[in-house]
């Protein structure tokens, strides 16, 4: 085994702890990894968010091998594939009805950054230029990009960065374990949070607010569930003042939620949606944002030979991507994926809020199939309980992930009862180890 780990500088990763002690994973099948000793590891989180139909589908790695072969690469600008245009149409059946056109990204970072552009020329293309403001939430997490950042609401990826963005707002998160704690599924308080945005259009005024940014459920900040009635009320009030509202659905999109977007599974039709992740079942780095119809056609005009929007990658609309894309809504509708987590939550729920009661735990929320289990702090060490969980997980062969003191599960969803059993089986027995 190769065995130099100096040169790699490791992203969101504890450089020297993880050195002193390296997690490598070198092959993948279903819901396990293998390590390079050949130890198997249960996957209790898709890889990051993203293996949702599990690891090494035959449709997915054919898809990749044949169009390496076929057409490498091909200039996304004023040029086209065939795959790119077969993939959005096979997109747009199942995005919410009107989101029916996609500008390609190569990571949801990209396509945060590509859909608050898109919205702030939006609003100057049809002569409100002063619309730009952009507000984000607290606890938000929308990439790693300056946008993103900068609508985000995590306070470690921001402080270090300077000034960020100018004109840029937050509402109030959403957590409030006084009155929500152990809620299954959406709790029942706090729809009210929404009128936050109330109190920010009166502060700025509506007619300066381009756009609001928010996860339908927050994963990265530690699975925060949307109170009943919330995201309804934010495109209300999005509407009543002409404001756009924009679901970032990077870890909800493809399955997640129990619907294929969570959109659906809520109930409310943003205007434009960020996605990436099991676009291309993490196989392929690829993001995209789906917009409705008005805000593409808005763009639709002046001279035909003249680009409408100034913005695109290099890598937009990669063929590999794209063949890894389509190879991958084949296998979701293959095995009925896209609504699997609606038919496996009631178990998972069941599984997860067993953990109620053990120590340290304070609380415990889910939606399809995402988990989160939150621990108390350990006093003057932040994260450090939830962290050594996670190791003694990893040493019991199970992949879980942490943030902050929040256990965030995640898993593939091909996941059968078996494996929520062993998953949650270890975190609770890890639960009893830590201090
Ligand atoms: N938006 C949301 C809502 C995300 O969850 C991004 C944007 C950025 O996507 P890229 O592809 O640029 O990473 C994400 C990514 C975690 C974790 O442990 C979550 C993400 C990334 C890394 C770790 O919860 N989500
Ligand atoms: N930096 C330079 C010097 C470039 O020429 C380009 C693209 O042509 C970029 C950055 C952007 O790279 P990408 O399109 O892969 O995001």
């Amino acid at each position: 085994m190769y065995q130099d780990l100096d040169a790699y500088w490791m992203p969101f990763t504890a450089n020297r702890q993880f050195k002193k002690a390296p997690r490598l994973l070198a092959r993948a099948d279903g819901m396990y990894f293998w390590t390079p000793e050949g130890r198997q590891v249960l996957d209790g989180v898709a890889g990051l968010w993203c293996v949702n139909a599990g690891h090494a589908r035959p449709k997915i790695v054919q898809a990749i091998q044949q169009q390496a072969a076929e057409l490498d690469y091909a200039p996304p600008f004023q040029m086209g594939h065939p795959k790119a245009f077969e993939l959005a149409e096979r997109l747009v059946k199942i995005t919410p009805a009107g989101m029916n056109k996609v500008f390609y990204t190569n990571s949801g970072s990209e396509a945060v950054e590509t859909a608050l552009k898109m919205a702030i020329a939006y609003h100057r293309v049809r002569g409100e230029g002063h619309r730009t403001r952009l507000i984000g939430r607290e606890r938000g997490y929308h990439g790693v990009n300056f946008g993103g950042i900068s609508v985000g609401g995590m306070v470690a990826n921001r402080k270090m960065f300077g000034t960020l963005l100018a004109g840029v707002d937050h509402i109030r998160h959403t957590h409030d374990p006084a009155r929500n704690a152990y809620s299954r599924g959406q709790p029942a308080h706090g729809a009210e949070f929404a009128d936050d945005l109330e109190r920010l259009i009166a502060l700025h005024d509506a007619s300066t607010i381009a756009a609001v940014i928010v996860e339908p459920v927050a994963g990265s900040t530690g699975v925060l569930i949307p109170p009943q009635g919330y995201l309804q009320r934010l495109r209300e009030i999005c509407d009543k003042h002409g404001i756009l509202l924009i679901f970032d659905e990077v870890i909800t999109g493809f399955g997640r939620t129990g619907r294929p977007f969570a959109a659906q599974t809520f109930g409310v039709t943003p205007d434009l949606m960020t996605v990436a992740k099991g676009i291309t079942n993490g196989c392929v780095p690829m993001g995209a944002v789906f917009a409705r119809q008005h805000i593409h056609d808005a763009f639709m005009q002046g001279p035909e030979h003249l680009i409408e929007f100034f913005h695109g990658y290099t890598y937009s609309a990669h063929p590999l991507a794209c063949a890894a894309a389509l190879g991958t809504l084949d296998t979701y509708a293959d095995d009925g994926l896209l609504t699997r987590a609606s038919e496996m939550q009631a178990y998972f729920a069941d599984a997860v809020h067993s953990l109620k009661g053990l120590p340290h735990v304070i609380d415990v929320r889910n939606i399809g199939l995402v988990g989160g289990i939150e621990l108390a702090p350990r006093p003057e060490e932040p994260a450090k309980r939830a962290f050594e969980v996670f190791l003694d997980c990893w040493e019991q062969g199970v992949l879980i992930r942490t943030t902050g003191d929040t256990i965030a599960l995640s898993p593939p969803l091909i996941i059968e009862k078996s494996h929520i059993d062993r998953i949650v089986s270890t975190v609770g027995d890890a639960i009893r180890r830590v201090r």
